[in-house]
C-alpha cells in the first residue's frame, strides 16, 4: 500500500470530490491522473475500489495552489475523473466544486481569515478566469453551519456566494462560437453557447419530450441518448472544442417552458448522464441563452426586465437562481450564484501502491 496522499473530501454545491494541494500530487499530469483514477476507483461503473460514488457528480477533483497572480489568492484546477472510462480531463471547469475551494484554501492556511467573512479570489486554471467566493469565518475559522438551503442537497449550511466576471468564451473563445444565436445541427435548432461552460441548448420538444421527465426516465431512453450524442459530436468542432468524443463538454441542455414560477425548465446531460440538478456555470450559460433574442430558449423563457435580473433555472430537483448584470445592450456582464459546501473528511487517501 502507498504511504497515502493528503486530501480533504468535500461536498461543493451539489457535487462531491477530493480536494488536494498541488504540492501533494505529482507535477507530471500523466502520473497525477494515474493516481486520481486509482483514488476514485475508475474505470468501474460502481467505483467499488475507490472513493468515487459511481456518478460523474461524485467523481471530481480540485487541485489548489497559492497563486502567483496579482490580486488572486489561489489557483484552482478542476479535474473530472470519468467513472467507467480511464479518462481524467481538465477540459471543463466546475462551479459546484469551486464552492469548496475557498473553505479548503482557508483550512489549509493558504488564505488568512479576514473577519466574520473571508473573500477568496480564485483563478480557475481550466478557463483562465477569476471567481470571488465569500466564506463564513466567524470566530477566526471556517464555519460550515448556516441556514442556507440549495436544491439537490438536504439540510442547510453556511452560504458561499460566488461572483463571476468575464466568463464569456471560457473554453470556446467566444460566447457564441458559431457567431449565431441559433444554428441547425442534425435538423434541430440549437444555441451553442459558452458563458463559463460550453453548452448546447435545445428545445425538449424537438427531442420529442415534454421537458419534465425524470433523469432516470431520460437515461433509460437509449434513442434519446444516441440522438443527443450525435448532435453533441457535430457541435464540438463548431464550438472550437475539436473532437469531443472523449471530452465531458459540451453539456446538452434541453429546455421547456418553466413550470414552477422560474425562468426556464431544464434537463441537462453532462454529457452522458442526466444531471440531477444543473451545473453552476452550466446554469450561467443557460441563463445567458435565455436572454439571447432569437434563441430557442429565449422564446420559452420568462426573463423579466432591468439591468439586474434573477433567473431561476428550474431543474429536476428544484431550481438554481442566477443573478445576472446586463450592459446597456442587454449582454451579460457578470453573474453570481449562491452555493454551500461541507467538509466531510480530512486525512490520507491510499493508492494500491
Ligand atoms: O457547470 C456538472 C456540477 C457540474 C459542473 C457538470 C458545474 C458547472 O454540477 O459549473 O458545476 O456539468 O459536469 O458539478
Amino acid at each position: 500500500m502507498s504511504d497515502g496522499i493528503r486530501c480533504m473530501w468535500m461536498r461543493g454545491g451539489t457535487s462531491k470530490g477530493g480536494y488536494f494541494l498541488a504540492a501533494d500530487l505529482p507535477d507530471d499530469a500523466v502520473a497525477r491522473d494515474a493516481i486520481l483514477l486509482e483514488v476514485m476507483g475508475s474505470p468501474d461503473p460502481r467505483q467499488i475500489d475507490g472513493m468515487g460514488g459511481g456518478d460523474p457528480l461524485t467523481s471530481k477533483v480540485a487541485v489548489v495552489r497559492p497563486s502567483a497572480r496579482a490580486g488572486v489568492d489561489v489557483d484552482y484546477l478542476f479535474l473530472q475523473v470519468f467513472v467507467d472510462r480511464p479518462i481524467v480531463t481538465d477540459a471543463q471547469n466546475c462551479g459546484n466544486i469551486l464552492a469548496g475551494v475557498g473553505p479548503f484554501a482557508i483550512e489549509r492556511g493558504l488564505v488568512p481569515v479576514a473577519g466574520d467573512e473571508t473573500p477568496v479570489t480564485i483563478f480557475m486554471e481550466n478557463t483562465g478566469q477569476v471567481a470571488v467566493a465569500r466564506v463564513a469565518t466567524p470566530d477566526g475559522a471556517v464555519s460550515y453551519v448556516g441556514d442556507t438551503r440549495i436544491d439537490g442537497v438536504p439540510g442547510a449550511a453556511a452560504a458561499v456566494p460566488i461572483a463571476f466576471e468575464d466568463t464569456a468564451g471560457s473554453s470556446c473563445g467566444a460566447l457564441l462560437p458559431s457567431g449565431n444565436a441559433v444554428d441547425l445541427v442534425g435538423g434541430v435548432e440549437v444555441t451553442m453557447i459558452d458563458n463559463g461552460m460550453p453548452c448546447v441548448v435545445l428545445r425538449a420538444a424537438d427531442m420529442g419530450l415534454a421537458g419534465d421527465e425524470t433523469p432516470e426516465e431520460l437515461e433509460a431512453d437509449d434513442d434519446l441518448r444516441a440522438r443527443l450524442e450525435k448532435i453533441r459530436l457535430a457541435c464540438g468542432p463548431r464550438m472550437n472544442l475539436g473532437d469531443v468524443a472523449e471530452k465531458s463538454v459540451p453539456k446538452m441542455t434541453m429546455v421547456s417552458a418553466p413550470r414552477a414560477g422560474g425562468a426556464i425548465a431544464t434537463r441537462t446531460f453532462i454529457p452522458h448522464r442526466c444531471h440531477k440538478t444543473i451545473g453552476v456555470l452550466g446554469a450561467v450559460s443557460v441563463a445567458t441563452a435565455c436572454l439571447l433574442a432569437g434563441s430557442p430558449a429565449n422564446a420559452l423563457a420568462r426573463t423579466g426586465a432591468g439591468r439586474m435580473r434573477r433567473l431561476s433555472i428550474e431543474h429536476p430537483t428544484g431550481e438554481m437562481t442566477v443573478e445576472v448584470t446586463l450592459d446597456e445592450d442587454g449582454a451579460v456582464l457578470s453573474a453570481a450564484i449562491l452555493r454551500t459546501a461541507r467538509k466531510l473528511m480530512d486525512g490520507m487517501v491510499f493508492t494500491r501502491g
